[in-house]
């Protein structure tokens, strides 16, 4: 029987990945965007479908996940058999900004969908995802990280998601609700948000070697992240909703690299070698090597600190261990750290080398208010 799920967050990066995903799989998918003074679905446009069309596979519904109304009405009227719950203010230092939204829209927001089901009578028929993340871990206890690691959370963003996790848990003890937590390790792709570091890095890269940028400013250099893709951690998702218990799991690739090393991986990916020289702010990153049709220079800067980007308590280290889901789920990434590093430079790339083109045949390019 067709199944009918409802996505919080459908216009990020995972929300996108994991509709193309349930559409394909069949499922009529309902999503919750927020009004915005501009348009925001540009990462499931190609999805969308006029509404005035039979057979309609794809709907959006306004709402926002601080308004408990919002989601009863919408969860009413569509009755879904899945609710993966991946709206969030998820950037961490942004928390840091904003801790009381961040608090309401990560952490009350798990609370009002479990709420909305459980009032509108769903508890046996409503399955519920909750993005939780290995920013709870924090402050290393234990590694690598798995299910069992006790929580040390480091910002606003992950105290916030805390609250999200065992109310989570807390909903499934007391009220039997399918409701699960998906720890998933940082996941990237060319659709990741701009200010989130991979992005950050490979969009930078790709303008420097197009001469469209001559410097890269960045933060904690020695931070470690176990970054899989996203196209990868949306099937997981799926997958947990689709056992026979509920349970809690870890999703990650179990290697773990710096921030420094994911700059140079970029930049080799289009044929600049660099190395790193001096130490804390003082660090710089200099071209040694160039290839054949780029703009930057042997012995140009191309990275230095700005400790604008350090944060007031920072995640050194994350890994993750997947083992429960290899075994349980079944669950095995696709793509490893180089080939998500090729695919995102590579998106960049054209999407820049476009820009470029037009500029050089004289248009401006232009934002929808020129
Ligand atoms: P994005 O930042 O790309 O997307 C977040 C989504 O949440 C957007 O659609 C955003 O809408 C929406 N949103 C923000 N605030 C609200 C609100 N108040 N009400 C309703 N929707 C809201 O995140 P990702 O796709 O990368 O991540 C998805 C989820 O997984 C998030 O909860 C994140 O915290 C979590 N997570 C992500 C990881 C990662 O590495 N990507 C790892 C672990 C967990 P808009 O487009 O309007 O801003
Ligand atoms: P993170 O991702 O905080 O792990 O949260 P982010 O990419 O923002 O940072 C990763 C690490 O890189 C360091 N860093 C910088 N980060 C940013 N954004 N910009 C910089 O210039 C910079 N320089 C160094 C950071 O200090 C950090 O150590 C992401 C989000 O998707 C969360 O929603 C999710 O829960 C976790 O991943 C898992």
């Amino acid at each position: 029987m067709k199944k009918t799920a409802l996505i919080t967050g459908i216009t990020g990066q995972d929300g996108a990945y994991l509709t193309e995903l349930l559409l394909k799989k069949g499922y009529e998918v309902h999503g919750i965007k927020r009004r915005s003074s501009l348009f925001n679905t540009d990462r499931i446009d190609h999805l969308y479908q006029d509404p005035h069309e039979a057979q309609v596979k794809l709907t959006l519904h306004y709402g926002d996940l601080t308004d408990a109304t919002n989601l009863i009405r919408i969860i009413q009227q569509v009755q879904p058999d899945e609710i993966y719950n991946l709206g969030a203010m998820s950037h961490v230092q942004v928390s840091f900004e904003t801790p009381e939204y961040t608090a309401n829209a990560d952490g009350l927001g798990m609370l009002r969908i479990l709420e909305a089901v459980r009032l509108l009578g769903l508890t046996q028929k409503t399955r519920v995802y909750q993005a939780s993340t290995s920013e709870l871990y924090g402050l290393v206890q234990e590694v690598p990280q798995k299910e069992t690691t006790p929580f040390y959370p480091r910002s606003p963003y992950a105290v916030a998601k805390l609250y999200a996790y065992w109310i989570t848990v807390n909903y499934r003890e007391a009220y039997g609700m399918y409701a699960c937590n998906g720890i998933l390790f940082n996941h990237e792709s060319p659709l990741r948000g701009e200010t989130f570091v991979t992005r950050k890095i490979t969009r930078a890269v790709a303008k420097m070697h197009l001469g469209m940028l001559d410097k890269l400013f960045m933060g904690n250099l020695d931070a470690k992240r176990d970054w899989g893709h996203a196209k990868d951690y949306v099937e997981a998702m799926w997958r947990i909703l689709q056992q026979d218990a509920p349970e809690d799991y870890v999703i990650a690739t179990g290697i773990t690299t710096t921030v420094r090393e994911f700059i140079r991986m970029a930049f080799a990916e289009v044929g600049v070698i660099i190395e790193f020289e001096g130490e804390g702010v003082q660090e710089k990153g200099v071209v040694k090597n160039v290839g054949e049709k780029s703009a930057l220079k042997p012995g140009q800067e191309v990275v230095c600190i700005d400790p604008r980007y350090f944060r007031p308590t920072e995640v050194e280290l994350l890994i993750g261990d997947p083992t429960k889901a290899q075994s349980k789920l079944g669950w095995k990434p696709q793509y490893d750290l180089p080939a998500l590093v090729k695919e995102m430079v590579a998106a960049d790339l054209e999407l820049f080398q476009r820009e470029k083109l037009l500029k050089d045949a004289g248009y401006k390019v232009l934002n929808q208010f020129e």
